[in-house]
């Protein structure tokens, strides 16, 4: 493994931002983890986070001019981002939405840099079944961007439908994205890389096995 995936499930298991027990997702399935992003909840945290995340995209080699984060969980992961490439030497504009349009004042649902003619990167926390990315792409376009592509934190690497397929027939919400759009979805770290990290730690074998077996129900191999 890549030392910022590394890096990142060490970090997200310190900060309990990644918690392992029985959760309800969005989609209704049963997962036995769960990633919180909201316990990035400190500069120290963040600002490791967004090392994790730079090193992510340069890594890829995606070309993009401004950084953009959904409301909620993309605005301080996007920010956290931004100050990293400063820090690296790198100034980029920074927009994010706000969820309900503001009549008064400067009104609109867009707050920050124009969107308009830049190469969009979206920055977020997880995708599941691609629901919130979706809904972030339609606001880029709206506002007459163009998304270069995501950034999340974690690709649970889950089928978007299809549930009963073998995974190894099944596309992850992931590919399904960045194939319906042409655009790279970056993770830092995906549920493979996980099982990798727990196979890895006598203290998360037994978490390794219901992983496992959550990923045989709703994994895609992707
Ligand atoms: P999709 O929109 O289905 O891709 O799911 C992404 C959203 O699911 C996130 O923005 C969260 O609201 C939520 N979520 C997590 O935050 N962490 C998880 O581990 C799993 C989910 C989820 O409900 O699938």
């Amino acid at each position: 493994m890549t030392d910022h995936r590394t890096r990142f499930l060490q970090l997200a298991l310190r900060a309990d931002a990644l918690r392992f027990g029985d959760f309800t997702l969005k989609s209704g399935r049963q997962s036995p983890y769960f990633f919180n992003a909201g316990r990035f909840d400190s500069g120290a945290a963040l600002a490791e986070l967004a090392g994790c995340y730079a090193d992510a995209v340069d890594a890829h080699g995606v070309a993009f001019d401004l950084l953009f984060g959904p409301a909620y969980k993309g605005i301080p992961l996007a920010t956290a981002l931004a100050c990293e490439y400063a820090r690296r030497g790198r100034d980029l504009p920074l927009a994010f939405n706000r969820k309900e349009a503001k009549a008064h004042g400067e009104g609109g649902s867009l707050i920050g840099a124009p969107l308009a003619g830049r190469r969009v990167l979206i920055v977020d926390d997880v995708i599941t079944a691609g629901t919130a990315i979706r809904e972030a792409l339609a606001i880029i376009a709206d506002a007459g961007g163009s998304a270069a592509g995501i950034v999340i934190a974690l690709d649970r690497q889950e089928a978007a439908g299809g549930d009963g397929a073998p995974a190894t027939t099944r596309r992850s919400a992931a590919q399904t994205v960045a194939s319906d759009h042409g655009l790279p979805v970056i993770a830092v770290a995906t549920l493979a890389d996980l099982l990798a990290f727990t196979g890895d730690s006598a203290a998360l074998a037994d978490q390794r096995e219901r992983l496992l077996a959550y990923r045989a129900a709703y994994g895609s191999d992707a």
